[in-house]
């Protein structure tokens, strides 16, 4: 029998740039950890991931050959949607995020705004914003729109209005709530980005940090988003229980989908929703 067409497009954010290996040992950070990673969460059903790497060290880095090399693993080893993270660390110069696209991703993440980000302050001027889309349309990379604020939302619509729709003509958001300094992780905020939303977005996804990842979920699914998950985001199962695997979070959403009677999009559906160019 052939299985239903998914519906929830599950993205799997593993690493992220703010945690130190020392903290969290379970984090993976060498490449043969992420592809491990990506494998156990696409059977999972995770059909995207949103990849942060490491140097040999641990440290956050966005060396392009090195982005390249785990490009080019990701897609030999898993059918994974790879998008590569635009944001970096929030110490990353912009020059070297822009390079990012060098590395030839099928997607990339791109933040609509500069965020305070617990202490520390996570920039993406204008000029930045609109210099990173052009260069997505240039190079046929499609851009998912990371939202941490409404003012954000804001600025979507602004980018779509002066710059036109992206590569494939897909518009795909994910609303990146709970960080210290955005919107909050609550249902409220979440409708009312969604509400917010320019008319051409064709899809969006949701996660919360933290504590608020559960409460983000559930009302991403109750209104009709998809879900990132991933230990970017959280650490910890319950209090005081850590995520010990990334493919856990995964297994938690497509639970949690399933309930909703939402069935997770293969890699395949992943990208003819968000037109991926073949590569
Ligand atoms: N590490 C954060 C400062 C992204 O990947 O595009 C930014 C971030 C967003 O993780
Ligand atoms: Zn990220």
């Amino acid at each position: 029998m052939t299985p239903p067409p998914g519906d929830l497009l599950v993205t799997v954010a593993p690493t992220g740039a703010e945690t130190s290996k020392s903290d969290c040992p379970q984090l993976p950070t060498t490449l043969a950890e992420l592809v491990e990673t990506a494998q156990r969460c696409q059977a999972a059903g995770a059909a995207m991931i949103h990849v942060h790497i490491r140097d040999d060290e641990h440290r956050p880095t966005l060396d392009v050959k090195r982005l390249t090399d785990t490009v080019d693993a990701l897609h030999e080893r898993t059918d994974l949607v790879v998008q590569l993270s635009t944001g970096g660390s929030v110490h990353d110069p912009l020059e070297n995020r822009l390079k990012v696209l060098d590395a030839q991703p099928d997607s990339c993440s791109l933040t609509m705004g500069t965020t305070n980000f617990g202490d520390d302050v996570f920039l993406n001027p204008w000029p930045f914003i609109t210099d990173l889309y052009q260069l997505s349309q240039e190079r046929e990379v499609v851009p998912e729109f990371e939202l941490f604020d409404l003012g954000h939302v804001r600025a979507l619509h602004r980018l779509l209005d002066s710059y036109g729709l992206p590569y494939g003509g897909r518009v795909h958001c994910d609303l990146v709530m709970g960080v210290p300094g955005g919107m909050p992780g609550t249902t409220d905020a979440l409708v009312a980005a969604v509400n917010a939303l320019p008319a051409a977005v064709t899809s969006w996804s949701a996660t919360g940090i933290g504590r608020s990842t559960l409460p983000v979920a559930l009302a991403a699914l109750s209104k009709g988003g998809h879900l990132r998950v991933g230990m970017e985001d959280v650490l910890t199962l319950a209090k005081g229980v850590p995520v010990e695997h990334n493919a856990q979070l995964v297994e938690r959403v497509v639970q949690l989908g399933s309930l909703a009677q939402r069935t997770p999009m293969s890699p395949a559906e992943a990208r003819d929703l968000l037109q991926i160019k073949r590569r």
